[in-house]
């Protein structure tokens, strides 16, 4: 096993820092960030007012996201976690085709049928459904690269999951055939501390998750996932091996959950206070911010301009997607089949003619902003 890979020390210094990632992108990297807490804040009051069902904190993991998406491309392939909100911001994604997916509105690109938080990017991202069964999408991500491989193309796939995830059939049937397939993927294992209320002391009992690497044929490496510039490299760096078809690797980021699970979750009933004060500190937004500011990147008014302009655009967004109709009672037929079974036919006549009877559930009143 490697050391782990730190750039930024504790006074925003990096001396290892090459110049990977220029001074735009850099400071669009800390925009982003700002951008998923921003996101974060409005899908908590929206949820809490009743205006959403569920979101999903990203508090504390922004650096493991947005340093993994800024060493890749925007044509490679994304297989997320659910907590990955800046990945796909980062590739362009906008805020209001996210809160679409919130809302589960008609302009949703899965048209209110999956959970929120559940976002897809295929077109022209390559940005893949949000599966709500864990690890599914391991599988997934090695079929794509795969797939890459086979068609002689440069292409990585990226697959990001949560240390829960490695307790899946899907981490290591996928680590398998990846290993034996020497496959463009790159496994992102983001050690948040916490699979739901379950510590990581009760999910393995190997040293850490990079070491099950060797077991599959495949480096494992460790990284500060709170450091965006470590993070950039170790997944630059994985991409560049399984670009010159080396094969995959594993990366276990040591990172934290710094709030609930979901918006369903109360974890001040499990984690200890001193635990979050601890990570508190290493905060990774403040970290890439002293980073920028040791660079002559940052200073308040760019803090203060950056903030009113995420804030103002995911508002903006939520306002819109708010006002989007829902999918009609209809589309639950739509894009599934060609012609349609008459038992599915026959379900749906009687659900249209009860709706038309009885009507719609009433929806919540109310407008954005709260
Ligand atoms: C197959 C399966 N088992 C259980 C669950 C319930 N579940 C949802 S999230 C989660 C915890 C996952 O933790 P981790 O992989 O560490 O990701 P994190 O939430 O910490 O980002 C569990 C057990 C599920 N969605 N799918
Ligand atoms: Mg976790």
């Amino acid at each position: 096993m490697t050391e782990t890979l730190k750039m930024i020390e504790a006074d925003g210094s990096a001396p290892s820092f090459n110049g990977a990632l220029d001074d735009k992108a850099l400071v669009y990297c800390y925009r982003t960030m700002l951008m998923v807490r921003a996101f974060d804040d409005i899908c908590m009051k929206l949820q809490r007012s009743g205006r959403i069902g569920f979101s999903i904190p990203n508090k504390g993991v922004e650096a493991t996201q947005v340093g993994a998406a800024s060493a890749l491309r925007s044509t490679d392939f994304f297989f997320p976690s659910y907590r990955d909100f800046g990945m796909a911001l980062h590739h362009g994604a906008e805020p209001v085709e996210m809160m679409h997916n919130m809302f589960g509105n008609a302009s949703d690109s899965a048209r209110g049928r999956q959970m929120p938080v559940h976002f897809s990017f295929t077109k022209p991202l390559r940005f893949f459904s949000i599966s709500s069964p864990i690890g599914t999408h391991l599988p997934q991500a090695v079929g794509a690269a795969f797939a890459s491989q086979a068609q002689g193309k440069d292409d990585v796939s990226l697959a990001s999951f949560g240390d829960g995830g490695t307790s899946s059939t899907g981490f290591h049937s996928a680590l398998n055939m990846a290993g034996v397939w020497k496959a463009p993927v790159i496994f992102l294992c983001q050690n948040n501390g916490w699979a739901i209320s379950l510590p990581s002391s009760g999910q393995t009992a190997s040293d850490g998750y990079a070491i099950k690497a060797k077991a599959y044929g495949m480096p494992g490496v460790t990284v500060d996932g709170n450091d965006l510039l470590a993070v950039n490299r170790a997944v630059s760096e994985a991409a560049e091996r399984a670009r010159a078809g080396e094969g995959p690797t594993l990366i276990e980021a040591f990172t934290y959950r710094m709030g609930g699970h979901s918006t369903s979750d109360d974890p001040t009933k499990y984690v200890p206070a001193e635990e979050l004060e601890k990570w508190a500190k290493k905060d990774p937004v403040l970290r890439m911010q002293r980073f920028l500011a040791q660079r002559g990147l940052w200073d308040e008014a760019l803090e203060e301009t950056l903030q009113a302009e995420c804030a103002a655009e995911v508002a903006a967004a939520a306002k819109e997607a708010q006002a989007t109709p829902g999918p009609t009672l209809e589309t639950i037929f739509s894009d599934v089949y060609e012609t349609l079974p008459n038992h599915l036919r026959r379900q749906g006549e009687q659900a249209f003619d009860l709706a038309a009877r009885k009507g719609d559930a009433d929806a919540g009143g109310g407008a954005f902003p709260l």
